[in-house]
């Protein structure tokens, strides 16, 4: 069975996955959390995520499966994102693995999935989508852009909201029903990363290679430049 989401929308939140985790130790869960900004949203390993108004900062709470597999809650919410620009905007919006969407080679969306452990694990899928932001920080700048960057036009936040939750509901059953491989196949399909000699940043070192595929468990396997095999399973990745 599909959930039927339930929206709760916010002007400012510190960060709406923390509103998220509040409702989830409620026992909430098929909630989606919007905010039009946020005061300390946070991307992975506690990085700061740019969050003026302009932008959707959304977090869908769902009851989980198993711990180790909100990743394919992640590629279901990267997937669903490069689907509804392409709907709404006929942009080529791409996944870049592993958490990323990118137009044109630039940063559009991020999306950081967290849990929340109580005798019920829920996920927090959280996404930063850049809609109808002109500019962004300095430091961001050179990799960033919007969908009005890239479009020239501006976006009803909410429409683009309400399509990225149906296109996630359709790859949600595939979540329910444990079919893993077929989300990794549908992800591959909008790939940014597959076929690009990529250098990946890890807590153990630098790997520099092809990317080759992304296995079942959704990491990414580098050949490197010597012919071995490396699998990447978390990881800062950069086309070169
Ligand atoms: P990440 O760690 O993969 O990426 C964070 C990095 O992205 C930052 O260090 C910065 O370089 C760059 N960045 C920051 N802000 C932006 C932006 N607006 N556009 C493009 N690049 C940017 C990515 O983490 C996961 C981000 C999830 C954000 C959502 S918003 C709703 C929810 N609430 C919350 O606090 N986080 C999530």
């Amino acid at each position: 069975m599909k959930p039927d989401f339930s929206f709760y929308n916010f002007d400012v939140l510190s960060s709406t996955n923390d509103k998220a985790r509040e409702f989830a130790k409620e026992r909430k869960a098929n909630l989606v959390v919007v905010a039009k900004k946020q005061e300390k949203g946070r991307g992975r390993f506690g990085r700061k995520w740019s969050s003026s108004p302009g932008g959707l900062y959304m977090t869908i709470i769902l009851k989980e499966k198993g711990l180790d597999k909100a990743k394919y809650l992640t590629f279901i919410a990267a997937v669903s994102v490069a689907k509804a620009i392409r709907k709404i905007a006929g942009l080529d919006a791409k996944v870049k693995w592993p958490n990323d969407i990118l137009i044109n080679h630039k940063k559009v969306c991020g999306i950081l999935t967290e849990n929340v452990c109580t005798n019920v694990n829920y996920a927090l899928v959280g996404i930063g989508l850049n809609v109808n932001q002109k500019k962004f920080p300095r430091s961001i700048m050179r990799n960033s852009t919007s969908i009005m960057i890239e479009s020239n036009s501006n976006y009803d936040i909410e429409k683009i909201a309400k399509t990225i939750i149906n296109e996630f509901n359709r790859l949600y059953d595939y979540y329910n029903k444990k079919n893993y491989k077929k989300i990794v196949d549908i992800w591959k399909e909008y790939s940014h990363t597959l076929g690009k000699m990529t250098k990946a940043k890890t807590l153990s070192g630098n790997y520099t290679g092809k990317a080759v595929d992304v296995d079942e468990e959704c990491n990414l396997i580098l050949k490197l430049n010597d012919g071995s095999i490396k699998k990447i399973v978390e990881a800062d990745i950069f086309v070169i």
